[in-house]
């Protein structure tokens, strides 16, 4: 194989660079990339279905980038498990960074929950699908390890180890304040945006390097939207956190904000071990999606060595709301009657009893 090496990294220097635009025949780099693919012993396929987050993305880019006419689409486990995508999803389909479908071509994941069960992967296989599962820290990583040594992915040396680290959970506290343009990048996804997600996978999959995608005038603008919605979370967490006894409890219900457990979390350094983020409208209604009515959100401090599994905050999550629920690390429910004042009193009865009544044993 190393003799074949530099005949296909030749192809994919011409493919991503220019070149392309020079009137290369169309025809000619499809076969050219179904070869690559063949060399490599993978399967050929016309669609790729990804998530919509930097992983799935990414990972999506790296597949695109050995076989530019695949049609991407972005999607999320829950319209898999549903089945709402069925009809896109057959022998010619890569699916990335979501559960396995068996009615697919070529499967890549890397979560243990996702992962096909010994008879699944055998049936799979036997009808003739291709399944890459391994316990990377993301997605991409599996893709890239899998197409990096037929294809030459170097531009995307830079953002492999951020979308690791966002993957797994495993972003320092120190990396999410500086709050860098690859995590603002990370948040501006959203299947909301789907011109914006189709130019970013297009820009990564054709080689451009991360300093001329975040130049991008057309991707600046999402860039700077998601900077400006943190900083506008973080004033609302600076003013409206109150500390209780190790819980930080912030409120930015009726404030038109949201966010998750980090953004509090980090602020909360080492004086809290978890925090409860109330959320919504006290007049507002599932019925009204952006005037949604009042609910909590329970995260414990990832920032702080073993902050994770010492509590199971679920328990909190579904003391008064039998539809609440979770992981024990992150979990939230809808505030019930009489109201958010009452229910935050047994919340806080709740986490002051912590050693005994939210133990992990
Ligand atoms: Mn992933």
């Amino acid at each position: 194989m190393g003799t074949e090496r530099p005949t296909v990294k030749l192809f994919v220097a011409k493919v991503t660079s220019a070149n392309l635009l020079e009137g290369g025949s169309l025809a000619s780099f499809m076969g050219e990339a179904l070869n690559v693919l063949k060399e490599a012993g993978l399967p050929e396929f016309t669609t790729i279905v990804a998530d919509s987050d930097l992983d799935g993305l990414c990972a999506a880019a790296v597949l695109k980038a050995v076989n530019p006419n695949a049609t991407v689409h972005f999607a999320h486990a829950a319209l898999v498990r549903s089945g709402t995508i069925d009809h896109l999803i057959n022998h010619q389909t890569a699916m990335v960074d979501l559960p396995f479908h068996p009615n697919c071509g070529w499967y890549l994941d890397h979560h243990q929950t996702n992962r096909p069960s010994p008879d699944e992967e055998a049936s799979f296989i036997a009808k003739g699908g291709t399944c890459h599962w391994e316990a990377t820290p993301s997605a991409a990583r599996l893709a890239y390890d899998v197409l990096s040594p037929h294809i030459d992915l170097n531009h995307l040396e830079e953002i492999m180890p951020v979308v690791d680290a966002l993957d797994s959970g495993q972003i320092s506290r120190e990396d999410f304040i500086a709050d860098g343009p690859i995590l603002q990048l990370a948040r501006s996804l959203s299947m909301r945006e789907p011109e914006h997600m189709q130019l970013l996978l297009t820009l990564l999959s054709k080689g451009t390097r991360l300093a001329d995608v975040l130049a991008d005038e057309r991707i600046l603008p999402h860039v700077s939207r998601a900077k400006e919605e943190r900083a506008a979370a973080q004033r609302v967490v600076e003013s409206s956190t109150t500390i209780i006894d190790r819980l930080a409890v912030c409120r930015m219900d009726e404030k038109g904000v949201r966010s998750n457990g980090y953004l509090v979390t980090a602020w909360a350094g080492d004086r809290a071990d978890a925090c409860c983020i109330i959320h919504g409208y006290a007049d507002g209604s599932i019925e009204t999606p952006e005037h949604p009515p009042l609910s909590a959100s329970f995260y414990a401090n990832s920032f702080l060595p073993n902050g994770q599994g010492r509590f199971d905050l679920s328990r909190m999550a579904t003391a008064l709301d039998p539809t609440g629920g979770g992981h024990a690390n992150a979990c939230g429910c809808r505030v019930q009657e009489p109201g958010l004042d009452a229910n935050l009193d047994h919340w806080l009865a709740m986490w002051a009893d912590r050693d005994v009544s939210l133990a992990i044993q």
